[in-house]
C-alpha cells in the first residue's frame, strides 16, 4: 500500500489516521504542495490524481482519490477496527460530523482557495486569516452542538470513527492559525482524547518524513 500525500494536508493526515488505528503498514510518497509551484499540479502525481489534490492511495494495482472515499475503502477491505459505525443510525451521525468537517469546512480553507483569495482577488493577509477564523468559528459551532448529542470518550461515544478522524487535522489547522478554541469544550476534550492514542500521535504532520520545521 503506498500513500502519497502532504505532512501539513489535513486530508493526507485523515488517511494517515485511519491506516494507523486499522494497524495496515503503508509506504508514505510525499508531494510537496509549495515546492516548483506544486507538485500536485505537476506529472507524475497528476496521474495519480486529476484534480491535483492530496492524497492518493495505491492498493492491489488501484489508485483511490478522495480522503473520504478512501477510508470507506478501507473499512469494507479491512473491517477490523471498524471506522463507520454498523448500527445506520450512528453510521449517519458519524458521518453527519465528518461532512461537516471535511466537506463544509475544509474546502473552503485549502491551500488553492486561500492562494486563489490573495492572488486573484487581491485579499491581504489579513483578510485570508478573516476567512479562515470566519470558517473555522461557523463549522466548530455546528459539530460543538451535535457533540452534546453523540460524545462520550470521542465524538460517538467511546469508539474511534469517522468522525474522530476527520476532527483531527480540523483542530490541527484550527489552533495553527490561532483560532480561539474556548467556545468549544466538549470539540476539545473529544481532540485531547485522541492525542492519547498511539495511532494518532504518528500521524501528526511534525511526525513525517516530510516535515519542515
Ligand atoms: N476532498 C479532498 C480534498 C483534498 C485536498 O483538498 N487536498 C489538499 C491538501 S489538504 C491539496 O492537495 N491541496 C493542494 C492545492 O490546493 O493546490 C479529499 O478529501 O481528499
Amino acid at each position: 500500500m503506498i500513500l502519497h500525500g502532504y505532512w501539513r494536508s489535513s486530508a493526507s493526515y485523515r488517511v494517515r489516521v485511519a491506516l494507523n488505528l486499522k494497524e495496515l503498514e503503508y509506504e508514505y510518497r510525499p508531494v510537496h504542495l509549495l515546492k516548483d509551484g506544486g507538485q500536485q499540479k505537476l506529472e507524475p502525481y497528476t496521474a495519480l490524481n486529476p484534480a491535483q489534490l492530496v492524497p492518493t492511495l495505491e492498493h492491489n494495482g488501484h489508485k483511490f482519490n478522495q480522503s473520504l472515499a478512501i477510508i470507506e475503502y478501507l473499512d469494507s477491505v479491512f473491517p477490523e477496527t471498524k471506522l463507520i459505525p454498523a448500527d445506520p443510525v450512528e453510521a449517519a451521525k458519524a458521518r453527519t460530523i465528518a461532512f461537516d468537517l471535511a466537506c463544509e469546512l475544509q474546502p473552503i480553507t485549502n491551500l488553492r482557495v486561500l492562494q486563489y483569495l490573495v492572488g486573484e482577488l487581491g485579499q491581504s493577509e489579513e483578510g485570508k486569516l478573516a476567512w479562515i477564523h470566519h470558517w473555522i468559528h461557523k463549522a466548530f459551532t455546528s459539530v460543538e452542538a451535535r457533540l452534546q448529542d453523540t460524545a462520550g470518550y470521542f465524538c460517538m461515544g467511546d469508539e474511534v470513527t469517522i468522525a474522530d478522524v476527520c476532527l483531527i487535522p480540523q483542530v490541527y489547522n484550527a489552533q495553527r492559525f490561532n483560532v480561539d478554541l474556548t467556545p468549544y469544550p466538549v470539540l476539545m476534550t473529544v481532540y485531547d482524547n485522541l492525542q492519547q492514542l498511539e495511532a494518532v500521535q504518528k500521524a501528526r504532520p511534525e511526525a513525517q518524513p516530510d516535515a519542515q520545521a
